[in-house]
């Protein structure tokens, strides 16, 4: 039997317990070798492309922060020109570059309807600085920009509704999908590669030092995630909304909260008020 050989290969310089190297390395198994992928700066450029190295067995551009989707746009077109109809292109970015500050230059490749598909493996916060919020970042957390202190408890507003900010853009696809759910992750990456346009996906990533937990708990944890309630597995085809799926009895948020030091200093009123927020969005379905 032929050995398996990862195109996102093992000498990376992630934390241990990361699940981003695993959503490239599933993700990579989909599409396999014909693919251009355009990396935004963030973790994981920064463990993945050192020079003289690289973990990256296929085709990679390394971009800015704030221009990923417009370089990416570029290699479209320029396969295009070239009569190239089969290698996809494929960004990975983080949350900071998605949410934030590459947002004008990912909306403009949306407006425009791209041939991309944009992955955003989503932490939480910009973590390759050192945990600083993002407009990812979910409401009570802990970072060194929403810090917890007599006046403060953390992140005082709600995450970015992203997917659903993406969709509107009338795009063929966008979605949610948790490294925890990793059936579900694969069949939206299967579904999403063959279609032609703007394809939008952002998955949930656990940090271990961001989220201050332990790195045997990351895969677990995004999966609680989707138990709870909090983190919610969508889809927009051709913008028609479906839930793919709806706990039968969602767990309490305060299971999922408890495990992580970034929201140690929450009380039980924010926790309620945390709930009654995740109850409040499950009426919509
Ligand atoms: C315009 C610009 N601002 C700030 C930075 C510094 N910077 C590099 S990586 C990073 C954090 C990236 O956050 P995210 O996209 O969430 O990826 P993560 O590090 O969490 O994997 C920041 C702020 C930069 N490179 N460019
Ligand atoms: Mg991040």
């Amino acid at each position: 039997m032929a050995e398996y050989e990862p195109l996102f290969s093992a000498g990376h310089t992630a934390c241990a317990g990361c699940p981003m190297p695993v959503i490239f390395r599933h993700i990579l198994d989909i599409t396999g070798p014909d693919v251009v992928v355009v990396n935004a700066t963030s973790c994981s450029e920064i463990i993945s492309s050192a020079y003289p190295r690289t973990a990256w067995r296929v085709p990679y551009v390394h971009s800015l922060f704030e221009n990923t989707p417009a370089v990416a746009s570029g290699v479209a077109n320029a396969l295009r020109a070239q009569g190239n109809d089969h290698t996809k292109v494929i960004i990975f970015a983080g949350d900071g570059s998605t949410y934030d500050i590459g947002f004008g230059a990912l909306s403009g490749m949306l407006e425009r309807n791209e041939d991309v598909l944009y992955v955003c493996y989503d932490n939480e916060a910009y973590m390759n600085t050192g945990v600083q919020r993002s407009g990812a970042t979910p409401f009570g957390a802990r970072t060194t920009t929403s810090p917890v202190g007599r006046v403060h408890h953390g992140k005082e507003i709600f995450k970015k509704p992203i997917v659903d900010i993406v969709a509107a853009h009338k795009i063929p696809y966008a979605a949610s999908a948790s490294i925890g759910y990793h059936a579900d992750l694969a069949a939206k990456v299967r579904k999403a590669l063959p279609m032609k346009g703007s394809r939008f996906i952002d998955v949930l990533s656990p940090c271990v030092p961001g989220w201050g937990i332990d790195s045997a708990i990351t895969i677990e944890l995004a999966k609680m995630a989707v138990d709870c309630g909090i983190w919610k597995l969508v889809e927009y085809e051709n913008g028609n909304f479906k839930l793919n799926l709806k706990p039968g009895q969602r767990r309490p948020v305060k299971d999922y909260l408890s495990k992580q030091a970034r929201f140690k200093h929450l009380t039980e009123q924010d926790v309620a008020k945390i709930q009654a927020q995740v109850d409040e969005e499950w009426k919509k379905y």
